[in-house]
């Protein structure tokens, strides 16, 4: 088969590096007999008229009817009054052809666990958390800005009440209802644990091969107080963690959602019949039934039951693993060459739990063999920590402990002491670092031609010089300015004549660093690049090429021209198989940018390929 490709070609292309597991459909079951009960509204919320400027959740519907979309952002409106994140969180909802006796369902579109080094600041470093609430706890997008975090299906085949006065009549069941259970579902009431093949088991792997649970998991403890992922007790797979699943006598440790339900243990739905869709991740329908403050998140649903209000117990739930959160937020530091210079440390903390809570500063200056407190103000949202000097070389280890309002110790680093903050006090003899993405091409009638480089030092970076060559002749160093942050770029100009079509420019990046040793760092470490200088190619208006013979029409990064073993002639290929980074949510992108300038014409201009194939 031929390939073609006709008068313009730019292709980028990326895959995700990082593969992350699919949690199963958790549902909603309607019940065949009506309840006539109503759980009302978070106070307020019905006079609510405004739609604010950034709303929390933003919305994509698929064959929804104007009707149940405003249904369904009402439920959203409630769930906005009660939780709160510095994200959007993205929800895409389909109105679809679903089984009779399913109300709807929903699921996170995707899990987050820490990265290295914990960027994102999650309390526990050994579990997965839903993306909205990782994303919550990050502060920042973790998947791809316009992605779902959140899927919701809703059965069209129900007999609905679309309305949002909670007056759910006989025969039908509540749509504001069903939605706030269903994204109460995706937002935190879902774990991994599970029957398979007659055995429970759990656990999702992250990008190590270790497994791990999801958050909700790890607070599902028996009546004897014993956690069911404790693998000791309960291995995976067992027949013995298969019989706690179906025992009825399993609860959600959570001492905040104890302390809302009459400092009772919270109880779970676990029917001696496990129920896929259901087990594990609900509270018991017994325990709170229709008309109770607590009911929302029970596996069954009556007609004429409105329930719009997830309860004190499932927000104490929620606050638990993590919708309630504390952002330690220190600023940057550096390493100190002075022995004898005090080191202040600034630090930004903010908590979900309201009053700014007991913050302390840890540090010490043998490795915790022993260490001091600095206890932080209480008022404010920043404050400087001042560790005194420590008179000789040493590495001044430190980390944040704050206490909430309910109680919990946050640190960060979140292994504190096992993985400090660290302050080198003494000479420095740490190179900058330089980041650069080298040139390999340029034309002979350019002007000019920039150089950018992200250049950073433990200390400070003094400058940054491009030394060059053109041929054999090298040419005086060119200063590189700083532009915002580490970026730094330098300008060569060329005068007419200076480079024609053969010659090669070599180069390389040198940074100093503002230590009294001014440390340097070349970038290569050895040797130059070379960037090449070509003829420019004319401008067309007709470009073709089957890729069937090697070419030099394209400048070709991660993309090679050539026949692959099964294919039947030249092809565009990218490596096979596509190779991975090893790092979550960090891309390859291959380009393949024809060299020549296409001139677009006012009209019949187009671009045309035979195939794309991605295997
Ligand atoms: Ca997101
Ligand atoms: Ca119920
Ligand atoms: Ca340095």
């Amino acid at each position: 088969m031929k390939k073609y490709f006709f008068t313009l070609l730019l292709l980028f292309f990326s895959w995700r590096a990082w593969a992350i597991p699919f949690p199963d459909q958790v549902y909603c079951y309607g019940k065949d007999s009506n309840a006539h009960t109503f759980v009302s509204p978070p106070a307020g919320i019905n006079m609510l008229k405004y739609a604010k400027a950034n709303p929390l959740f933003v919305v994509t519907y698929h064959n929804f009817p104007d009707e149940a979309k405003v249904a369904f952002s009402y439920a959203l409106k409630i769930w906005e009054s009660l939780i709160a994140s510095p994200v959007p969180i993205r929800v895409d909802a389909t109105w679809y052809d679903g089984p009779a006796g399913v109300l709807g369902s929903a699921v996170p579109a995707e899990y987050r666990c820490a990265s290295k080094g914990n960027p994102e600041g999650f309390p526990d470093l050994y579990c997965y958390y839903a993306i909205a609430l990782a994303e919550k706890m990050a502060g920042k997008d973790l998947n791809s800005p316009l992605a779902a975090d959140i899927i919701v299906n809703m059965n069209k085949n129900i007999n609905w009440y679309l309305g949002t006065d909670g007056n759910c009549p006989a025969g039908c069941y509540d749509f504001v209802t069903v939605v706030l259970h269903e994204i109460c579902h995706a937002l935190a009431i879902n774990g991994s644990i599970k029957v398979e093949n007659g055995k429970g088991t759990w656990g999702a792997k992250g990008f190590s091969d270790k497994i791990l649970p999801l958050v909700w998991d790890k607070y599902v403890i028996n009546g004897s107080h014993q956690h069911l992922i404790d693998t000791l007790l309960f291995p995976v797979p067992s027949l013995s963690l298969y019989d706690q699943i179906v025992s009825g006598n399993i609860f959600f440790d959570s001492p905040i959602a104890i302390r809302y339900n009459g400092n009772t243990p919270v109880r779970l739905y676990a029917p001696a019949t496990y129920d896929p869709g259901g087990s594990l991740f609900h509270l018991d329908e017994n325990t709170f039934p229709a008309g109770n403050i607590n009911s929302l998140m029970t596996p069954f649903l009556s007609m004429a039951e409105a329930i719009h209000h997830p309860g004190p117990v499932v927000l104490g739930i929620m606050a638990q693993i993590g919708w309630v959160h504390t952002y330690i937020t220190p600023d940057s530091f550096k390493d100190i060459e002075d022995i004898h210079q005090d080191i202040a440390v600034s630090v930004t903390i903010e908590s979900d739990s309201g009053h700014y809570p007991a913050k302390r500063l840890v540090y010490s200056y043998d490795n915790f063999s022993s260490s001091h407190v600095l206890v932080m103000g209480e008022a404010g949202h920043k404050d400087t920590a001042v560790i005194p000097a420590p008179h000789q070389i040493a590495d001044v280890k430190f980390f944040f402990s704050v206490i909430d309002s309910f109680g919990r110790i946050y640190h960060l680093p979140v292994d504190s002491s096992l993985s400090p903050f660290v302050i080198h006090c003494g000479p420095d003899e740490v190179k900058p670092v330089i980041a650069h993405d080298s040139l390999t091409l340029i034309y002979e009638d350019v002007a000019s031609l920039q150089f950018n480089a992200v250049v950073t030092d433990n200390i400070a970076v003094d400058s940054v010089w491009l030394e060059y060559y053109i041929n054999t002749v090298r040419k005086p160093d060119v200063l590189f300015t700083l532009s915002t942050g580490s970026q730094y770029t330098a300008n060569v100009v060329f005068a007419t004549g200076d480079i024609k079509a053969g010659d090669s420019i070599r180069y390389r990046i040198r940074a100093v660093d503002k230590s009294s040793n001014k440390n340097v760092a070349w970038l290569p470490a050895s040797g130059y690049f070379v960037i090449r200088v070509e003829k420019r190619p004319p401008v067309v208006v007709t470009y073709k090429n089957n890729f069937d013979s090697a070419s030099n029409d394209f400048i070709l990064n991660g993309f090679y021209i050539g026949t692959f073993p099964g294919f039947p002639g030249g092809a565009l290929h990218s490596p096979h198989p596509y190779q991975s980074t090893g790092k979550p949510m960090v891309y390859r992108e291959y380009t393949a940018e024809l060299k020549n300038t296409i001139k677009i014409l006012p009209q019949g201009s187009f671009m045309a390929f035979d195939e794309i194939v991605l295997v």
